[in-house]
């Protein structure tokens, strides 16, 4: 039996430092306004602090570019500030870990800097350099954001891959001393003493042999032609683990889209020497477009396809490997505005539900900045509002360049879509701009801060931020919500998430109405008469009555 770490039992915040806090006035969160809210993170009662990257970099993509990994990015402060704020939480016993984007740097970065100056250059091989083909890119590889996944550089007449911006050039996993660069960086990280890694796309760090064309799908140039779990990857993490992560007793989540639970159990096994867990995207792509347009769509999850997609997760790693668990994060929607119901009626309701369905599942899980307020989409309406390279690239493909979509169209599917809507400022209070600043913003703030905000939910015992911290108390107290069997009811109801976790002869039973609609529910043949609540989102108990986005567990 496998001895519980102490990242099973924690429960994971996600900061996104750029729309965070603001304190010195350039419209810009930094790391003073992270350390200025740490009191806040530590009464909701969280364990370990995820930050978005705050390396230097020349913001391509909001910090996924980096130019030094061995510095912080002015726009968020200093070294010093970041000793700082790695004290502070250390002193709250908050746990810090970073985001580590190993799969590509900045083209600014001093490697690639190198690597392009001439052919024979150090460096060169720390990236993918290749002839074109006769006159076209070396493959048909897109890129994440849209066009070629190969960019033409005249200085030495070839071409780079980047399969994210032509600003983030791929590294070059196969060239030994690349990674160990790589593991001297991470070392000193560990070093200064921060408790992990978030690991950014790390499935994708080794590439196909040969890189040879993939398969040409319809529409295939918004699809997703990158290299993912190529046939080195799992040496290339277990060398990793070797020469960096098995020194130190930290935690480490790799991103991985674009994987099975199989594959699950190969990166997060407790016998492999990779990784402690990965985020998997299944649950989050069921709503994509069948049509061609990926995430561009406006399609509902059906909760019968994500009841099963998480329950295979449930039972795949059960007793092998560990699962993370989230409903969104910086690259996806606000979970209330796309699993839940962000109208003014249902909001908060359905926010707690959401949050009730996903924290007594097994694993660990993470909240992502003002989830813990049921904050929602920006519901932006002009394409000039957003800033994310994702969102633009997209709408210069499908509407500008290819007139694929009329803008009309596309403006919906970005505003249920777009990346912005988790990156707007935190909502903090009713001064101007939310509290999160009183400068102009890098990016609007939601209108919705007036009523939606922390000033507000602190002052109300039934908001949805005590709820949050209930749940994280009912993980704390109950061994059960780490190590509990997991069992899915109801798998083909459309409306109900219903699961029971089971240990050491107690139950739990979890109940979940996805729905505006009141439903009927046999929640009494799961009962035994001597159960007891545990926490619901509605006052009283209707027992086989569900209200709209009732949510509600028993023990017993
Ligand atoms: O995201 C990985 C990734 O695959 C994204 O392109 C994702 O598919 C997209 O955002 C979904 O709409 C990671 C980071 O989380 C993201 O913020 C970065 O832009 C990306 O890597 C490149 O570093
Ligand atoms: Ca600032």
């Amino acid at each position: 039996d496998q001895a519980i770490k102490w990242w099973q039992k924690a429960v994971v915040y996600q900061v996104y430092p750029r729309s965070f806090q603001d304190t010195n006035h350039d419209g810009i969160g930094d790391l003073q306004g992270i350390i200025q809210h740490l009191d806040y993170l530590q009464k909701l009662g969280v364990d370990v602090i995820w930050l978005n990257p705050i390396y230097r970099s020349p913001n391509d993509d909001n910090g996924y570019d980096i130019s030094d990994y061995q510095e912080i990015a002015s726009d968020f402060g200093t070294m010093a500030d970041f000793e700082e704020l790695l004290k502070a939480a250390h002193d709250k016993g908050l746990k810090i870990i970073m985001d580590l984007v190993v799969n590509h740097t900045s083209d600014e970065h001093a490697w690639f800097k190198e690597s392009r100056s001439n052919t024979t250059n150090k460096y060169r091989d720390f990236y993918f350099w290749r002839v074109g083909n006769a006159g076209n890119p070396p493959n048909n590889w897109d890129s994440a954001f849209g066009g070629s996944a190969w960019k033409y550089d005249e200085q030495t007449k070839e071409y780079y891959l980047h399969t994210f911006s032509t600003k983030q050039p791929d590294l070059n996993w196969e060239n030994p001393q690349m990674r160990q660069s790589i593991y001297d960086m991470m070392n000193w990280w560990l070093k200064k003493g921060v408790d992990g890694f978030r690991m950014d796309v790390i499935n994708q760090i080794s590439k196909l042999p040969g890189l040879p064309d993939g398969p040409l799908k319809p529409h295939s140039k918004f699809g997703d032609a990158r290299v993912t779990n190529g046939p080195k990857v799992h040496d290339y993490l277990q060398e990793m683990n070797r020469e960096v992560l098995s020194k130190k007793d930290i935690m480490t989540v790799g991103e991985t889209h674009g994987i099975t639970p199989d594959d699950g159990v190969k990166y997060a096994g407790f016998d492999r020497q990779e990784l402690n867990m990965v985020f998997e995207f299944q649950h989050l792509r069921l709503d994509n477009s069948q049509h061609g347009f990926g995430k561009w769509s406006t399609r509902k999850t059906s909760l019968v396809e994500l009841k099963k997609v998480i329950n295979n997760w449930q039972v795949a790693l059960k007793d092998k490997a560990w699962n993370s668990l989230f409903w969104n994060n910086h690259d996806t929607p606000r979970a209330v505005s796309r699993f839940g119901n962000d109208s003014e009626q249902y909001r908060d309701v359905s926010a707690k539900m959401l949050a009730t369905c996903l924290h007594l599942l097994q694993g660990t899980p993470y909240i992502y900045q003002g989830e813990e307020l049921g904050m929602t989409n920006a519901h932006f309406k002009n394409l000039a509002d957003y800033r994310d390279i994702e969102t633009l690239n997209a709408y210069q493909d499908i509407v500008t360049k290819s007139h694929l979509l009329t803008n009309d169209d596309m403006m919906q599917r970005i505003e249920a879509n777009s990346r912005d809507n988790s990156r707007t400022p935190m909502q903090w209070n009713t001064l101007v701009n939310a509290g999160f600043s009183d400068v102009t913003l890098w990016i609007k703030v939601n209108p919705n801060y007036s009523t939606i905000k922390v000033d507000a939910a602190l002052v109300d015992k039934n908001s949805t931020w005590y709820y949050y911290q209930k749940l994280i108390t009912l993980r704390h107290d109950y061994p059960l919500v780490t190590l509990g069997d997991f069992k899915l009811l109801l798998a083909d109801d459309p409306n109900i998430f219903m699961y029971q976790r089971h240990w050491q002869g107690q139950t739990w039973l979890v109940i979940c109405n996805f729905t505006e609609q009141t439903l009927n529910c046999p929640v009494n043949e799961y009962l035994n008469g001597r159960e007891q609540q545990i926490i619901s989102n509605y006052a009283d108990d209707q027992h086989n009555n569900l209200r709209p986005y009732e949510s509600k567990v028993y023990s017993m």
